[in-house]
């Protein structure tokens, strides 16, 4: 049982988020999703329009998705990894190498992001703030 895991806000949930859970679970058989919680979030500087537990709930939904678990901090990812008995780590390319630290834990693998969408541009096309 190859288990995989990404992390991630997953607001306002579009086709790129679809299209990296779908390659992440493509590359092992159990796939579970850190979501970050709003406290974690006001830290990333970020403010989510759908709450934690509705972001939670709507993830659940989704075929690609075995588990759900919360991200409450920067430094929960090794202890995840150890903890969820987890192969590979996978997360979009604009985070390559920021988490190259997790190699000696499992595989880390960056994925290509998908091009013209995103969360921050379905805001800002909306009229909506964008942080
Ligand atoms: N993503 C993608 N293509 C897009 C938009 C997002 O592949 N067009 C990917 C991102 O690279 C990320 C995942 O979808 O792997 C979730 O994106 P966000 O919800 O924006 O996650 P982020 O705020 O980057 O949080 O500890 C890591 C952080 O929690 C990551």
């Amino acid at each position: 049982m190859k288990r995989v895991i990404t992390y991630g806000t997953f607001d306002l949930l579009h086709k790129g988020h679809i299209r990296l859970l779908k390659r992440a679970k493509a590359l092992g058989d159990h796939l579970t999703v850190c979501v970050s919680t709003d406290e974690f979030n006001a830290e990333k500087g970020k403010k989510a329009y759908t709450p934690y537990e509705d972001r939670k709930y709507i993830l659940q939904a989704i075929k690609y998705v075995d588990e759900v678990i919360p991200e409450t901090n920067w430094d929960q990812k090794i202890n995840d990894v150890i903890e969820n008995n987890i192969d590979v780590f996978v997360m979009g390319d604009d985070w390559k190498g920021k988490f190259d630290f997790l190699k000696d834990y499992c595989e880390v693998i960056y994925l290509p992001r998908t091009e013209g969408i995103s969360s921050t541009k379905i805001r800002q096309d909306l009229g909506m703030k964008t942080k």
